[in-house]
């Protein structure tokens, strides 16, 4: 199970990359150029001196005007590559389109029906300008946010790199999320524009998002135009003074287009993420940090090489897509693979066809998907030939022993290893990670990436060895999340609980060799198939319907997805449902918040149990639910409720 304790402390099997595989990698290289002699002297260096490594990585870009000092570091606030001019889009497509570059693939994305579409930097260029053209005839300046709400379709990345490139800032909403999350969103970053599709197709079923986009912009009064992109061939309404087609529109618009010159401290995407409350976080990321941070762990963790194919089998509605499909594989001048669909649709063998088909070298996905191929069995990865991938990666969430020896074996032919990068929304890059020069112990993410100084601590912030604690960080990174939009005291409370610490919010184990394991959130947060979703989110659409007097929701452990959401709801009197109330009220979560957020099960209670002050004791249920003691209730108000919970199957 994900997050065993036990087994992953008892986990001592450590494998070694081959020496050839060390000696061909990027970050041995560059270490080879600056004599340093191996793993463990990178990483003392780097801490030592973070200002060297970054500012030599930070040159390998293209800036407008150059920086005059790395970074000023007052904590909990971070500046970096101060007085600096830099635009992403200038090196994530400008300086490869101009170039030798020009006509080397970008992206080849393959929608789920086998459709497949191709840009080279060149035309992915010619896209972007031309989009970003649009924006800028509908009044789009630096600074003003724009609402995305695309499924996996190159539109997307064209439409966030054109608002970049001209100093606008994206703030892109999952697909998988129901409309409803877009308005809250739109609302949030006051945005004047959004975009859309008419809608996509998932498991050969097509989904509408016009329609009930429509619904919502009733309720977003900044939203002057919508711009709709026709996919699925959905038939919808446009309405003739707000929307406008993108095909059109990128008919008429002009390809010169010049890249706004930013401060690298310019915000360049919001992008919201769960925290313990039900509001969403508005996290925040700039250009030049960012896109450093990004572009360096891509570069040595995953060791992108020119010929390399990458496939980040992410949404880029999540950061891994933001970060990894978007923006840092484009800055390596890297071919990449996009899938629109469902990686077991029409059959458990879709990935395994699509690395074979495209030769893909490199793969990056979460351990939710190793479990659920581990489930189909290896008759499936071995009717294709795999045999161009090198390295895998993890991402997400913990990844237990079994998964990774199954991934190193059946997928990486036990030749591959495997990147375990922790990292999160707000990190913007990865933190802690192996790189392809060291010693892997499955199911730790191994250890800090170069200049991060990370640790376990206990409450009264002293340094633990062995058991488990807070996972902090504390040192500043380039990548690192700015503020939270329009919420800055949020921001600063990442770093109220220690000193000049960041709390990340996951609990970790230390080992003697200074490895990390990982074992998963002490906060109220879900780690749902990898996705974050808050107990409070998911609470407040339940108690949002009629018939629902409260409601507890908590995580139950599961074999594939990590954890399934369980909710323990209290009916009002006299309350009747039409049909199930399972069925109600799932369906309800759904279109409040998502699929993703449905709850697996659903059980009807008289009460909840309860503190003396009327807060929901959720670490009682969460107890009974993982079928572990229930531990101290003495402060309960209402014994009984625990005892009608335990009665339930
Ligand atoms: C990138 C991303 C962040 C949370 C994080 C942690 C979990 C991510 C992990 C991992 C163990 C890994 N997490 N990577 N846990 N090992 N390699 O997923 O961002 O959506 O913000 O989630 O995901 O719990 O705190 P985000």
């Amino acid at each position: 199970m994900p997050g065993d304790l036990d087994s992953l402390l008892k986990e001592k099997r450590i494998f070694k990359p081959s020496l050839e595989f060390v000696k061909d990698s990027n970050i041995y290289k560059w270490m080879e150029k600056r004599n340093i002699k191996d793993y463990d002297e990178l990483l003392e260096l780097a801490e030592k001196d973070p200002e060297w490594f970054w500012d030599e990585l930070a040159h390998e870009l293209e800036w407008f005007e150059p920086y005059t000092k790395t970074f000023n570091w007052n904590p909990p606030h971070a500046e970096w590559f101060v007085n600096g001019k830099f635009n992403i889009v200038q090196n994530a497509i400008d300086r490869h389109a101009h170039g030798e570059q020009k006509d080397k693939t970008a992206f080849i994305w393959e929608g789920e029906s086998g459709e497949v579409r191709s840009l080279t930097y060149k035309q992915l260029q010619m896209q972007v300008n031309k989009f970003a053209n649009v924006l800028r005839d509908l009044g789009v300046k630096k600074g003003d946010t724009v609402s995305i709400y695309l499924p996996m379709i190159l539109e997307l990345p064209i439409a966030m790199l054109a608002c970049a490139k001209i100093g606008a800032i994206h703030s892109v909403v999952f697909s998988g999320f129901w409309a409803k999350a877009f308005q809250e969103r739109i609302n949030d970053a006051d945005s004047k524009v959004a975009i859309t599709a008419d809608g996509f197709t998932r498991r050969g079923k097509q989904i509408c998002l016009k329609e009930n986009v429509d619904v919502i912009l009733e309720n977003t009064p900044s939203i002057q135009k919508l711009i709709v992109v026709e996919h699925a061939k959905i038939p919808i309404e446009m309405d003739s003074n707000r929307d406008i087609w993108w095909h059109e529109a990128m008919e008429k618009a002009v390809f010169e287009c010049t890249t706004e010159e930013m401060d690298p401290e310019d915000p360049l995407f919001i992008l919201y993420t769960s925290g313990t409350t039900g509001k969403p976080k508005g996290v925040v990321h700039v250009h030049g940090g960012y896109g450093v941070g990004v572009y360096t762990t891509l570069k040595f963790v995953f060791d992108i090489k020119p010929d390399d194919i990458w496939w980040c089998a992410a949404d880029i509605g999540w950061i891994t897509g933001h970060s990894y499909i978007v923006y840092a594989p484009l800055m390596m001048g890297a071919t990449s693979v996009i899938y629109e669909g469902t990686p077991d649709y029409p059959d458990p063998g879709r990935v395994w066809s699509m690395i074979e088909k495209y030769n893909v070298s490199v793969f990056y996905t979460a351990p939710t998907t190793v479990r659920m191929f581990m489930k189909f069995g290896e008759k499936w990865p071995e009717k294709y030939d795999i045999s161009s991938l090198r390295l895998l990666g993890s991402v997400g969430e913990p990844i237990n022993p079994e998964a990774w020896i199954w991934y190193h074996e059946v997928i990486g032919k036990s030749r591959c290893p495997i990147m375990d990068t922790w990292w999160q929304t707000e990190t913007g890059m990865h933190l802690i990670t192996p790189l392809p020069i060291s010693d892997l112990k499955p199911g730790s993410a191994v250890k800090p990436f170069p200049t991060i100084v990370a640790d376990v601590i206990d409450d009264d912030g002293n340094s633990i060895k062995g058991g488990g604690g807070h996972l902090v960080i504390k040192s500043t990174w380039p990548a690192m999340f700015r503020t939270l939009y329009n919420d800055p005291n949020r921001y600063e409370a990442y770093w109220s609980s220690f000193k000049n610490t960041y709390l990340s919010g996951d609990v970790a184990r230390k080992d003697d060799d200074g490895y990390f394991w990982i074992q998963g959130r002490e906060d109220d947060v879900l780690n749902v198939a990898g996705h974050r979703i808050s107990t409070a989110e998911v609470e407040s659409a339940l108690v949002s319907h009629p018939g629902v007097a409260e409601a507890a929701v908590v995580g139950k452990p599961d074999e594939i997805k990590g954890e399934e959401i369980s909710a323990f709801v209290v009916i009002k009197e006299n309350y009747h449902f039409e049909t199930s109330y399972e069925t109600v009220l799932r369906h309800h979560v759904r279109t409040e918040i998502g699929p993703i957020a449905t709850p697996k099960y659903i059980k009807l209670v008289g009460d909840l149990p309860k503190t003396r002050s009327g807060k929901i004791m959720r670490r009682v249920i969460k107890a009974r639910v993982k079928g572990e003691t229930v531990g101290d209730t003495s402060t309960l108000a209402n014994p009984e409720a625990v005892k009608e919970i335990e009665k339930l199957d």
